[in-house]
């Protein structure tokens, strides 16, 4: 049995109090004891920012601080290379949604086997606060000054996860921790790839998306009879935001994932593979003609 001690992290927390991500790290440390898979087979791969920081806090298995906006990527070779390993990724709104939302995009409609944590606090947090791709239109910052604040729409994680072809999608709040823990045991448990858009106040900069304001505008989806293996359904419910953010599972759907397409070696995984050099360069030297 995995202990709390096991998972105890290397460096100090540095997030300031109150911070959302608080609640995250909380709910992924009960979410791996109660799976109780090795902890030696449990890799996480971050991106940068506040949220990339995770790595560093949480200790017992494998992690990878990678940059901004490469978690993704990162994971899928990881994967790859040895899909027996449970892959998660940790990365921010900016960092997911800004300069790696190709990855993302590309990733879901791969079907990668991973389990992807947003950290959405609307903001980039550790830069000091500038609007993120996830802020809401009228957003005043430092970089979105008013009249009139972010001039645009947010990019919206789970609509663009159900329409680029994620086979698991939801959303959880910081706040809500049983409903989190819950939803990350099943993101890590699904084959494909799985995405938990998690709604995380960031006390320091962000005075809009507080924990008031989603305490008072979420709802759950599974209190309210959602189907969660109608797309359409799914896509309806992910666009209803602004005023009301429902919580809870989207789209739950079984569909072949990138490694089970993939000629990988059969006989092991591509990390205890080992290459014939010699036909490798025959190969080159064939392809070089
Ligand atoms: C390639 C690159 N571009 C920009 C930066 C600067 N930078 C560091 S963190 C960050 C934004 C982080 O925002 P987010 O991903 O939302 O994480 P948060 O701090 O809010 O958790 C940026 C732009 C960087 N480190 N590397
Ligand atoms: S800046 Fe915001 S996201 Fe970063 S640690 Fe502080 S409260 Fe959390
Ligand atoms: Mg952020």
């Amino acid at each position: 049995m995995i202990t709390e001690e096991q998972l105890e992290g290397p460096q100090k927390v540095t997030w300031c109090t109150g911070c959302g991500n608080f609640g995250i790290l909380a709910a992924l440390k009960k979410a791996i004891i109660e799976l109780d898979y090795p902890l030696r087979e449990t890799v996480i791969s971050s991106g940068i920012g506040c949220s990339g920081k995770i790595p560093h806090y949480i200790g017992g298995l494998n992690s990878f601080h990678t940059l901004h906006g490469r978690p993704i990527p990162v994971a899928t070779g990881i994967h790859l290379a040895n899909p027996e390993l449970k892959v998660i990724v940790h990365t921010g709104d900016g960092d997911c949604l800004g300069e790696g939302l190709g990855h993302f995009v590309h990733a879901a409609r791969r079907n990668v086997n991973l389990a992807v944590m947003i950290h959405n606090n609307g903001v980039n947090g550790l830069t000091k606060g500038q609007f993120s791709p996830a802020a809401p239109r009228g957003y005043m910052s430092k970089t979105s000054p008013p009249p009139p604040g972010s001039p645009m729409d947010p990019v919206n994680p789970t609509a663009q996860a159900i329409v680029a072809g994620a086979s698991f999608v939801a959303r959880g709040f910081s706040g809500d921790q049983g409903l989190l823990v819950e939803l990350m045991k099943k993101a890590i448990r699904h084959k494909g790839f799985a995405v938990i858009d998690i709604l995380q106040p960031c006390v320091t900069w962000n005075r809009v998306l507080t924990w008031k304001f989603y305490n008072e505008h979420t709802y759950s989806l599974q209190d309210n009879d959602h189907n969660v293996s109608d797309r359409m359904e799914a896509l309806g419910k992910a666009l209803e935001n602004g005023d009301r953010y429902p919580i809870g599972v989207f789209l739950e759907l079984e569909k072949p994932d990138l490694a089970s397409g993939l000629p990988l070696p059969s006989e092991t995984n591509l990390v205890k593979h080992r290459t014939d050099l010699k036909a490798l360069q025959k190969t080159i030297d064939e392809m070089s003609l």
